[in-house]
């Protein structure tokens, strides 16, 4: 394991800015109401709940945003390789509550930084999944060669350009690869920082895709599964073709970023954009436990958990974790899937 002191540093990120429902700020303090710390060190690690991280409350925007495409929207018939936009009308600061995420972010990079450099394992509870840019950025400053897993429903990689919500959360992903093609207010801090680059990351889980962000996946070089791919091979196999992509030489850190929505509605019912079809039970731990047994993940982000849209989970009798009697289905999941990168074995 490259992580020797086998401790977890939990950082509470409870930033709901990057979408339109009440609720996901919540999920930090749900899990650790849950039974959080006792399902970490009911799998041998030790923990360090650093608590919350400041977000900055100030919305700049009240109303509603419109589409801001006009004219033609993006062109997808480029020649040079790169897709073009129609950048007439586009400003980037009608990313919705951009103030609050950008200044945000910068708090949240520090504090992953802070918890990085203890060479803890680092785990940042949304939140919605806007908090990726700055934990992702934050391990690439600290980690060599990182690479990327992102488990998702949703690419997350418009631009503002190609967004038809204006929402930060469905763009973290592009951000964070630098394909933004202007400069976002209030991320001037992390101007000069390392990005990502697209062939460290493999994207896997995918069913709800914009038209240009189609364009955009297709064209950034990235890895990416979608789920016909995940019907096709089994999960087994494109975890393992995944890694063998991003990391052929089996030596390098990893960041998961795992989207609640990846998983079906079935099993992962408490979050704000709803997709058909996604990952079972099954194929989640499944990837979970082979990210896992690379023994080499440094960070996961979890995002997107809505509790107030959860409902009440039965008990079971093979229910070994430390849950609290009265979780609910989707913060149950949640507990079991960080059990699980932390190489909770063979139940
Ligand atoms: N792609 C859409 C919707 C979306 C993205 N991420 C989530 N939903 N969770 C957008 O608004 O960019
Ligand atoms: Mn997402
Ligand atoms: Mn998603």
């Amino acid at each position: 394991n490259i992580l020797v002191n086998k401790k977890v540093s939990i950082i509470g990120i409870p930033l709901s800015e990057g979408q339109d429902l009440e609720g996901v700020h919540l999920a930090c303090d749900d899990l650790r109401r849950l039974g959080l710390y006792d399902v970490i060190k009911s799998v041998g690690w030790d923990y360090e709940d650093v608590g919350d991280v400041k977000i900055e409350k100030k919305k700049m925007h009240s109303n509603e945003k419109k589409i801001l495409l006009n004219g033609n929207g993006p062109e997808k018939n480029d020649q040079n390789g790169c897709v073009e936009y129609e950048e007439n009308n586009i400003y980037y600061n009608d990313i919705k509550n951009i103030e609050v995420i950008g200044k945000s972010s910068e708090n949240i990079f520090k504090q992953c930084d802070k918890e990085l450099k203890k060479k803890n394992f680092v785990l940042n509870i949304g939140g919605d999944h806007s908090i990726a840019f700055a934990t992702i950025l934050s391990s690439v400053h600290n980690y060599e060669n990182l690479k990327l897993v992102w488990i998702d429903a949703h690419g997350d990689i418009n631009v503002p350009e190609t967004s038809p919500s204006m929402n930060y959360h469905g763009m973290p992903l592009a951000h964070a690869l630098n394909l933004f093609k202007k400069k976002v207010p209030y991320f001037e801090w992390a101007e000069k920082l390392k990005h990502l680059k697209p062939e460290n990351v493999a994207l896997i889980g995918i069913r709800d895709v914009d038209e240009y962000e189609k364009i955009i996946i297709k064209k950034s070089n990235i890895h990416y599964y979608s789920m016909f791919d995940i019907d096709k091979h089994g999960m087994y196999n494109i975890c393992k073709n995944a890694l063998q992509k991003i990391d052929p030489d089996n030596n390098s850190p990893i960041h998961v970023s795992l989207d609640i929505d990846s998983i079906d509605v079935l099993y992962a019912p408490a979050t704000g954009t709803l997709a058909k079809g996604g990952l079972t039970y099954r194929e989640i731990h499944l990837l979970l436990k082979m990210l896992a047994d690379t023994k080499r993940v440094v960070c996961m982000d979890l995002v997107e958990y809505n509790p107030l849209m959860d409902v009440k989970d039965k008990k079971l009798h093979c229910d070994s974790l430390p849950i609290h009697a009265d979780a609910t289905v989707t913060g149950k999941l949640c507990l079991e899937m960080i059990a699980r990168i932390l190489g909770n074995d063979i139940a």
